[in-house]
């Protein structure tokens, strides 16, 4: 039994060997606010189309996973209260009981590898968490991209976490990093997270190269990230997210928040004390990301 609906435009470019661009679901339905998320849904798919590949979002409705929504399954997961977020471990316990959620970097690069997608666009990824000490909050998106083949091109990993120790983690992890037309890691609502990165690339084709040299490497599978900074023009004004993201890890603090809810919790408190701002920002870094995804994926 096939478990997985993958839709026939997707099948038939995977099939052809034709560029796909897969697209995560948990920012639509967790990380932008409605009713702009599902305008934001179908602008990336048309902006991944405009590229010369075909999009591939990825989402579980009634427990069974889906690699390329339709317009009505794209609205659901935008709209529908009941719609939750799923990591890579929530799959089989979601599959069992028929539940509908959002997957995460974790659950959607697991799902799209397997379905034989090379190249998957986000935001920023999940990381190693501030007071990671105390909560060992550590997104599960790291592990996963540890033993996944699949490129992955984001704006470095959301800026609310403990930037240095989530760029520790991949390395001890042995997942690459190639900072895109940079040699700074990308800091998600900015340009720079003040870190650097030990290799730069500067077209699609070099990163093609690379996703390719991994392939004949062989070995361990695991993602290539590929950190393509907002321009400094869309960054949110540096000054105004450090003093924002205290405020808001404060507050996440005090209420208690915890575990899945924290990272949509930090994000939505931004938007609103920086009056949108970090949402413009957010989807200045998502949309170059999905452009540039789409270009690799052609380069392949
Ligand atoms: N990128 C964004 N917004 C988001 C996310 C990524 O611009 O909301 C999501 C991704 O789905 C990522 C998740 O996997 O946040 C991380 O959540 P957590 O820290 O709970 O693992
Ligand atoms: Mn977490």
């Amino acid at each position: 039994m096939l478990l997985t609906e993958v839709t026939e435009e997707v099948q038939e470019a995977l099939d052809a060997n034709r560029p796909v661009v897969a697209l995560e679901s948990t920012i639509i339905a967790h990380g932008l606010p409605r009713p702009r998320n599902l305008a934001v849904a179908e602008e990336l798919e048309e902006l991944v189309r405009s590229g010369g590949a075909v999009p591939a979002t990825v989402a579980v409705l009634d427990g069974q996973p889906h690699i390329g929504l339709g317009k009505e399954q794209l609205e659901r997961i935008a709209r529908d209260d009941g719609v939750r977020k799923f990591g890579h471990r929530d799959l089989a316990p979601a599959l069992a009981a028929g539940a509908s959620g959002a997957t995460t970097v974790s659950a959607t690069a697991f799902l799209a590898a397997r379905a034989g997608i090379r190249v998957f666009a986000t935001g920023g990824l999940g990381g190693v968490h501030r007071e990671w000490t105390e909560t060992q909050d550590e997104s599960a998106d790291l592990r996963l991209l540890a033993q996944t083949r699949i490129a992955v091109v984001c704006a470095g990993v959301k800026s609310i976490l403990d930037v240095p120790a989530t760029l520790q983690r991949l390395e001890t992890l042995g997942v690459t990093i190639v900072g895109y037309g940079t040699d700074r890691f990308p800091g998600f609502y900015l340009t720079s997270s003040g870190e650097g990165v030990d290799w730069t690339v500067r077209t699609p084709e070099e990163v093609a190269e690379v996703i390719r040299a991994k392939e004949a490497l062989g070995g361990p599978e695991s993602a290539l990230i590929v950190a393509n900074p907002v321009t400094e023009a869309d960054q949110l004004d540096p000054a105004l997210h450090d003093r924002v993201l205290g405020e808001a890890l404060d507050e996440c603090r005090e209420r208690g928040i915890r575990g899945q809810s924290v990272t949509p919790f930090l994000l939505d408190y931004l938007m609103r004390q920086t009056e949108g701002a970090s949402l413009e920002a957010n989807l200045a870094a998502v949309r170059g990301n999905v452009r540039l995804a789409a270009r690799i994926a052609v380069a392949l």
